[in-house]
């Protein structure tokens, strides 16, 4: 009996320390900020990425360019001479500040706070089984360390909806620090969800088309974000990671990529390499009535398309741009936020290896990026309080694609038939 009982204190104990340790495990961004400093040629902003791991800035150039660093590499850039202003005095400070108070779980308002990778999967549970008439959990497949990567899947009589009603796809996560990304997509759902039978225009979409719904394509990363390294971004592969949107197929390799296991963009060793992309090349290959597809990112407000790898303009630019800019005046009208828009490879930077690439040149759908808020006061930390307004703009402009969709690809006179298989 005492014996026992002393077990129980050692389990106890050492259950203890092994809490602790996990927290103490945190990565943590003491004297970290993130400053924007200013190059005035190639060869100043080449010394400057020599020094730097995090870029935040999406546009990557000669000029101002943020960046996160620590006191060594502060030290540096001053020695480079380089002006600088500070954007985010003290990294460390956010992170604690977004942590205070919040549990990773919903209670009440599970837009209120972001949630952990538990809560995402609880929640897709609970908002499927308020309507199995309209929404079921899909399987997209198994991520490297083992996690379900799942979606929903939502269209009016869901079990029995016929094969050609064409389909949207959206997913957040490829990138785990990415943590808005997650919200909006479901954001997407649950308005869809209940507003079926109640806005006209939710009703006819969802009686036309499918939409399918990925929150979190890099489970293992973003749980990682929350349990040990909040600015992770790749998947959990080795100890490095992959960067899951530079290990799709088309163009990959190439520019705005590398082949260093250390580098943020770093491509894996062969297309596909990773079970995260291609799960999600399977599901598209699998769907084939998706027609249109949106990427969500984080952060700069943007609203991207193809290509990424090449300079050169798509064939359907012209369409892109039109989509675009309605999306644009979409997010616009809710909260006067004005998305830039345009190709990847000329908005932001050459980024080869990108899913919008592939799903564009493999699958031939409508496919873009949104970077979603801010444009860097926050940056990855963005604030909980900034999730609704966030996911309110966005929401209109998911509708509008899904739109764009319905009358392309409802099968009628005079619209394409049905991709073959
Ligand atoms: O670099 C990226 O992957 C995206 N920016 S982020 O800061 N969220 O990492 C931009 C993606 C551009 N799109 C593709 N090339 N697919
Ligand atoms: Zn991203």
């Amino acid at each position: 009996m005492r014996l026992a009982h002393r077990f129980f204190l050692i389990a106890f104990t050492s259950l203890l320390f092994s809490v602790s340790f996990g927290q103490d495990a945190q990565l943590d961004y003491r004297g970290h900020s993130v400053i924007a400093v200013e190059t005035r040629s190639i060869k100043e902003l080449d010394k400057l990425l020599a020094v730097v791991e995090d870029v935040w800035s999406e546009n990557v150039g000669v000029g101002w360019l943020d960046v996160r660093v620590g006191p060594k590499q502060l030290d540096q850039i001053r020695q480079m001479g380089l002006r600088y202003y500070v954007r985010i005095p003290d990294v460390q400070a956010l992170i604690e500040a977004e942590r205070a108070g919040s549990s990773g779980q919903f209670d009440g308002d599970p837009f209120a706070d972001y949630m952990d990778l538990a809560a995402v999967n609880a929640y897709v549970d609970q908002l499927v089984a308020l309507r199995p008439d309209l929404a079921k959990v899909v399987s997209v497949g198994t991520s490297l360390r083992g996690r379900a990567i799942r979606g929903i899947a939502l269209s009016a009589g869901i079990h029995t909806v016929p094969l050609e009603r064409p389909g949207t796809l959206f997913n957040g996560c490829q990138h785990a620090r990415e943590w808005i990304s997650v919200a909006v997509p479901l954001w997407i759902a649950t308005r869809l969800i209940n507003e079926y039978g109640i806005d006209p225009r939710v009703t006819r979409l969802l009686s036309e088309t499918v939409v399918y719904i990925v929150p979190v394509v890099n489970p293992d990363g973003y749980d990682y974000t929350w349990t040990n390294e909040r600015l992770w971004r790749k998947n959990r592969r080795g100890s490095y990671g992959v960067d899951l949107n530079r290990n799709w197929a088309k163009g990959w390799g190439g520019e705005g990529s590398s082949g260093n296991q250390g580098s943020p963009i770093y491509r894996g060793t062969t297309p596909f390499s990773e079970p995260e992309s291609s799960a999600l090349r399977d599901f598209a290959r699998t769907n084939r009535n998706i027609r249109a597809h949106i990427d969500f990112h984080s952060f700069s407000q943007l609203i991207l398309w193809p290509w990424g790898y090449t300079i050169a303009l798509s064939a359907n630019d012209l369409v892109f741009r039109e989509i675009g800019t309605r999306m644009q005046a979409d997010i616009a009208a809710v909260n006067g936020l004005l998305y830039q828009i345009g190709p990847v490879y000329t908005t932001i930077y050459p980024a080869s290896g990108g899913i919008v690439d592939w799903m564009y040149d493999a699958m031939r759908i409508m496919s873009y990026t949104i970077e979603l808020r801010d444009r860097g006061e926050y940056g990855f930390i963005l604030p909980r309080g900034q999730i609704q307004p966030t996911c309110r703009e966005v929401y209109p402009a998911a509708l509008r694609l899904m739109e764009w969709v319905e009358s392309v690809y409802t099968p009628r006179p005079g619209n394409p038939p049905r991709a073959a298989d």
